[in-house]
């Protein structure tokens, strides 16, 4: 993969992931088969959300005086928020934003719903599109401004421990997510300066793409009792003292499913893993001109074979020659080929190919045949998450001298290094290598004797650093 941008632009096109040549700039449609990648995506996560929140569904559009009660929050938004002026002909007398996100949205109606603890804790989610009139430079699924595939959460809790912990479980949530796409991640705390409006602090999800840069691909924030103040949110609490309601947020979006594009791909088209791939396995049959109906035959019977253990599979049985339908099939990143033909058949096996190292090899047709499939699939899924992995993992280091810090972030890579904690230092360290602080990646203990790479001083964390989309 020479250049991933174009690369990147060229796989959304001929796969049929989305097409971005809507007519409005950071808007896409999602084609059948993106749509489908999407599909499954999504339902690994409805699932995993719904073990333990409650869907729901907002309206799209916030009144401005509603958007704009939240000081911190407001400020930062506030460029990016497409406004309704008009219905028909007629002015508006209020304006109205689409969602940016839906805090500004939900909270009011939590506090009508807020009365006591028993209410408590409230965690509900919604499935949205949310429009931000991002100004950087718009990619698609990257950054868009029609953020299609925005899955947000928000949750309200008695305590402040409580709200800590369910940062945790959302934290627990997106890695659990982020295995099944076999996404690899660095969980940081964003700096101060780069958290979200209004948030006491940010949890966030950063993977590498493969051209060395960063990109957020899942946040969980810590609300605190901000937005509970500004919205009201208040409770009576067991000593019967009403008390303000605390809150967290997480969210995710099309992102992912960029990243699981953009991470596993090679140049002959994606790779997809088998949690995700529209179908599974793909069975080519090789048809000479005796023994069709036979073979044919034998296809279908493997395929609902398949099917009783829920692999998605099709047979391609398009009259054309196998090597254009093997082009085809390794473009959508289908993590198995089967091939089944004339002599095959007489052997009794199916000769299979796996997307994921190009392996060619064989397994015998008989009962075991499905679940042989199945294992192979798992190995398949596991073979992706180890190798992004493991890159994942070297294009981390430790940098200890500041002259090496920028080289080392622009070969590509997500640099380490000891810093005091202090903004001054770490908007210093970004200013002088063009690159973002991603947070910090870990504290260090009290009586360490490692110092800051910009100021010297006693460090207090390992810091994280790199240049970011
Ligand atoms: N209300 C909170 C939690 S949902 C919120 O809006 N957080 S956020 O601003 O960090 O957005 C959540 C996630 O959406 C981000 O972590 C990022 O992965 C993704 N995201 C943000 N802006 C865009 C964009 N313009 N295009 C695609 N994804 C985006
Ligand atoms: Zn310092």
């Amino acid at each position: 993969m020479e250049n991933f941008s174009e690369w990147f632009h060229n796989i959304l096109e001929t796969a049929d992931i989305i097409d971005s040549r809507y007519p409005i700039k950071g808007m896409s449609v999602w084609r059948p088969y993106g749509f489908q990648i999407r599909k499954h995506f999504y339902n690994y996560l409805t699932d995993l959300l719904d073990k333990d929140h409650d869907e729901t569904l907002f309206p799209l559009l916030i009144p401005e005086s509603e958007l704009a009660k939240e000081g911190i929050h407001v400020k930062g938004f506030e460029d990016e928020v497409y406004w309704i002026t008009h219905g028909g002909q007629k002015e508006l007398n209020e304006k109205l934003a689409l969602r940016p996100t839906s805090e500004t949205a939900i909270y009011p109606m939590f506090s009508l719903w807020i009365r006591s603890h028993i209410d408590l804790p409230i965690k509900v989610y919604q499935k949205v599109n949310t429009f931000r009139y991002e100004t950087k430079h718009t990619r698609p699924l990257i950054r868009v401004r029609e953020i299609t595939s925005f899955a947000e959460v928000h949750t309200v809790h008695s305590s402040a421990e409580e709200a800590d912990k369910q940062v945790q479980t959302g934290i627990e949530i997106y890695k659990d997510i982020f295995d099944k796409l076999a996404i690899p991640y660095l969980i940081s705390n964003r700096p101060v300066w780069d958290k979200f409006p209004g948030a006491e602090y940010t949890i966030a999800f950063d993977t590498i793409f493969p051209d060395g840069k960063t990109l957020q691909i899942a946040t969980v924030h810590n609300l605190g009792q901000t937005f509970a103040k500004t919205f009201d949110i208040t409770f009576e609490n067991k000593e019967g003292q009403h008390e303000y309601g605390y809150q967290t947020c997480y969210g995710l979006s099309d992102r992912v499913i960029a990243s699981l594009i953009a991470i596993h791909g090679d140049d002959k088209g994606l790779i997809l893993p088998p949690t995700v791939a529209p179908k599974q396995v793909v069975i080519v049959p090789i048809l000479f001109k005796k023994g069709q109906e036979e073979v044919l035959s034998k296809c279908r019977e493997i395929k609902k074979s398949l099917e009783d253990l829920n692999i998605r599979v099709s047979i391609d049985d398009r009259d054309l020659r196998p090597g254009k339908k093997f082009f085809d099939i390794e473009q959508k990143g289908s993590p198995l080929r089967i091939e089944l033909g004339p002599r095959d058949l007489e052997n009794n096996k199916i000769i299979y190919v796996r997307r994921d190292n190009g392996e060619k090899s064989e397994l015998s047709i008989d009962d075991d045949l499905p679940v042989n499939i199945k294992n192979l699939l798992n190995t398949i899924h596991d073979n992706l998450y180890d190798k992004a992995w493991a890159k994942f993992n070297e294009s981390l280091e430790l940098v200890e001298e500041k002259e090496n810090l920028k080289s080392t972030t622009e070969d590509g890579k997500i640099s380490k290094f000891y810093w005091c904690g202090d903004t001054e230092c770490g908007k210093a360290i970004e200013e002088e290598t063009d690159m973002d602080v991603l947070g910090i990646y870990e504290d260090l203990d009290d009586d360490t004797e490692k110092v800051c790479i910009h100021c010297g001083k006693k460090a207090k964390h390992i810091g994280s650093i790199a240049k970011t989309y």
